[in-house]
Order: structure tokens, then C-alpha cells, then sequence
């Protein structure tokens, strides 16, 4: 309790006999340090390095042995729709007896049974179901999340999911970032009037949650099941116009050229991806727009066309890992699992894994400066695991190796 009252109140808090993956850029690979140290002053990072160049210590500094065990960046979510009200497990069970996800979708379930529970709920009751999903992540380091709106489809009900969303952050120690994605699905009262919809979107939904600092960034679903790239277009200009940056549910289970689309956008990132081609690949280089990849919902919905993850490499196009948790397409609220399945499934590395959990998903938010690696200046997000190597995190399943978790210096 002492030691935390002074870090608190910006006290140095040192790290040591520690081996850490710092990710930085300036480094190969993991960034490896294999006797190092972390020291944090209030909630910065001071120095992240090899014990034998720590700096000297003030008498009063608080020093943390950590026995050898590996400390990582904090693991950051980058893609979730961790707010939502019930659950879909009928309809699990209706894919389960053969029905298609655009079956179920068209069947009148999918997004929209997830919206009628939505705006049945109070922010009270949203915040209250979405806590124990919050806490599974937090549970496996996870100190930067993002949340998407998208089941409220009008204005009250998605400014109440941001709202949701921003007291999650307030509720425990995580940094919650929120994305607007009210061009999700075409909403039940708007009777198949997609460019009407798009029209209050850009009209009315995003002017004011923008008004009201709602939102860090604006997303929307480009599929035939939901909406054109000319209507997405329409989106994003509305977006750029009040200042927010875009991200894009893209080709995930056709090629509408969503991930072209996003990078002529300068997006932060394009998601899913499955059904990009190289032009897309390239373009998303081009701009420096991150590919987040979601195995949880390839798996889910058991797609079998697979991201390709080779021609992102071959153009330089950098890679996040995200869970989409989601109460339709990918209910997983575990990271680590989510690592196994890109390196199972897609065939990415170790090191692209724990990248894109950490460096990589930063850069998907726009946080990079903030978080994501271990380097002096940013954030002391840390997380301390009981582990011999790095590939451990990615290798287990249902397993959670974390021994401390370090959110702001504390
Ligand atoms: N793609 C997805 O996989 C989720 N949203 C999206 O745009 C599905 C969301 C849901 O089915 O509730
Ligand atoms: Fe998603």
C-alpha cells in the first residue's frame, strides 16, 4: 500500500532482473533484452533496458524483482464490439444444424436481434454485462482496448453504447478506446433504405456523437450483407470532415476492394480482410494502413478462405491480431487464445503475434506514440509473465501464464 501511494503520487517504480520483449522498432524481432530493466516514473516509462545501464536509483525508489520472469508491452484488444446486451446462442445453434451466418443474417437474426437487445438495455445494464468481458481480457494483460458502437444504429442507442463504452475505462484500469461503427447494419425501422441510412449517419448520428467527444474513431462494414463502397465513401467523408480517423470491416467475406477503399482513406486500419487481393495489399502499404486480422471470427464461422497474410509481408503492409469479440461472429474474450488461432489458422509467427498484440495494434488506434512497446516516454503498461520464452503466449491454449499486470506505472 505504501509503495503504491508513492508511485502514485509519481514516485519511480523499477523493474528488475527481468528479461523483457520491448518490440521496439529500433530493435530485431522482439526487441529482446535478456537482463533488463523497466523503470517507470509515475505513470511513463523512464528507461526500458539492460540492467547494467540503469540509471542510478533514488533512495525512495520502489524495486520490483521479477526473478527472470519476461515482461512484454500490455496487451492491447484492437478490435472488439465488446458492448452489447444478451446473447446469440441460438443462433450458434441454428448455424450448428447448417444455416449460413448470411442465412441467419437474412432470417432476421444476426446483427439485428443484437440491436433489439441493445436498445431494450440501459447504460447501466450495458456497462454491467460488458464488465466480466472486460475483465477476461484485463485477466491476460490486456491495458488498451478498443470498443466499437454498431448495435445501436440511431443516435441515442449508439451514443449510449460509446457512453457504455467510455465508463468501462472508468470502471477499471484500462485505457478504452471507442469507434463508432453506426454504418454496421442497416437498422430494422429503415425498411431496406440503405442511402436514406448512410444519410442520417453522415446527417445526423456522427455530427453528434462527434459534438459530444463520443468517439475516437469511425468504422463501417463494407459487404454486400451491409454497405456499399460507395456508401462507406460517404462515411468516411463525414468522418474526415469532423476530424476522425477511419478503420473498415473489409472483404471479410467478399471483395468489394474494402481494404483499397480504406487506404485511399489513410485509415488506421482495415479489418478482417480475407478476400483482399494484392492491389489492396498494396494500396494498404501505400498508406501505412495496418491489416488487423480476426481469426476468432474466421474460425466461428468457420470461413476457409484465409487473409493473405504472405502478400501483406511482401508489401510491408504491418499486421495487428484482434479478438472482434462479438456476441454473433467471434464471442472470445481471450487474446492469448486469439494469438494461437493466427499462428494456427493464418500461419503467422510468433513474433507477428506478440506484435500485433502489442506494437502493431497501438498503431491500428493511432496510439503507437502512447503505448505498445517498452520504451522511454511512453506509457508503463506492462505485462510480467511466468514464462520461459515468448513463444509460450502464443503456443498454449486456455492458458494464462500472466504474474503481474502494470496499467499507468501501477
Ligand atoms: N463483422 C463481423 O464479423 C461482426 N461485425 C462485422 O462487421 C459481426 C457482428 C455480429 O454478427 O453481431
Ligand atoms: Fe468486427
Amino acid at each position: 500500500m505504501m509503495a503504491e501511494e508513492k508511485a502514485r503520487a509519481g514516485g519511480r517504480r523499477i523493474w528488475r532482473n527481468a528479461r523483457l520483449a520491448t518490440l521496439a522498432e529500433t530493435l530485431p524481432g522482439l526487441g529482446v533484452v535478456e537482463r533488463g530493466a523497466v523503470v517507470a516514473e509515475g505513470e511513463r516509462i523512464v528507461f526500458a533496458g539492460a540492467e547494467d545501464d540503469l540509471p542510478a536509483a533514488p533512495a525512495d525508489a520502489e524495486i520490483i524483482d521479477c526473478e527472470g520472469r519476461w515482461i512484454t508491452p500490455g496487451l492491447i484488444d484492437c478490435h472488439t464490439h465488446l458492448v452489447w446486451s444478451g446473447d446469440r446462442a441460438n443462433e450458434f445453434e441454428m448455424r450448428l444444424a447448417g444455416a449460413t451466418y448470411e442465412e441467419v443474417a437474412k432470417a432476421g437474426g444476426g446483427i439485428v436481434s443484437s440491436v433489439k437487445a441493445l436498445r431494450a438495455a440501459g447504460e447501466d445494464e450495458l456497462v454491467r454485462q460488458s464488465l466480466p468481458r472486460l475483465d477476461a481480457l484485463i485477466a491476460e494483460g490486456v491495458t488498451t482496448v478498443e470498443v466499437k458502437s454498431g448495435y445501436g444504429l440511431d443516435l441515442e442507442n449508439e451514443a449510449k453504447s460509446l457512453r457504455a463504452a467510455r465508463r468501462l475505462g472508468f470502471e477499471r484500469p484500462v485505457n478504452v478506446t471507442a469507434t463508432c461503427l453506426a454504418a454496421h447494419a442497416l437498422p430494422p425501422e429503415a425498411a431496406g433504405d440503405k442511402e436514406a441510412y448512410i444519410s442520417k449517419v453522415c446527417g445526423e448520428i456522427l455530427p453528434a456523437i462527434a459534438a459530444e467527444g463520443l468517439a475516437d474513431a469511425v468504422d463501417g462494414f463494407c459487404e454486400g450483407i451491409a454497405f456499399s463502397p460507395e456508401q462507406i465513401a460517404r462515411v468516411f467523408d463525414t468522418a474526415h470532415k469532423l476530424g476522425l480517423p477511419v478503420k473498415l470491416h473489409a472483404d471479410q467475406l467478399s471483395n468489394l476492394h474494402g481494404a483499397a477503399l480504406a487506404a485511399r482513406y489513410g485509415a488506421l486500419s482495415a479489418d478482417h480482410l480475407e478476400y483482399t487481393d494484392e492491389a489492396g495489399a498494396a494500396a494498404m502499404a501505400q498508406t501505412g494502413t495496418v491489416a488487423t486480422v480476426l481469426p476468432g471470427a474466421f474460425y466461428f464461422i468457420r470461413e476457409t478462405k484465409k487473409p493473405p497474410v504472405d502478400l501483406f509481408r511482401r508489401h510491408g503492409v504491418k499486421m495487428a491480431v484482434a479478438t472482434d469479440c462479438n456476441p454473433g461472429t467471434s464471442p472470445l474474450t481471450a487474446l492469448l487464445l486469439t494469438m494461437n488461432m493466427a499462428a494456427t489458422l493464418f500461419g503467422l509467427t510468433v513474433d507477428e503475434c506478440l506484435a500485433g498484440t502489442t506494437r502493431e495494434a497501438a498503431r491500428a488506434l493511432g496510439l503507437l506514440e502512447e503505448t505498445g512497446t517498452l520504451e522511454a516516454g511512453k506509457r508503463a503498461d506492462l505485462a510480467i509473465w511466468g514464462i520461459e520464452r515468448p513463444a509460450e503466449l502464443v503456443y498454449r491454449m486456455g492458458f494464462n501464464p500472466l504474474h503481474a499486470r502494470i496499467w499507468r506505472g501501477q
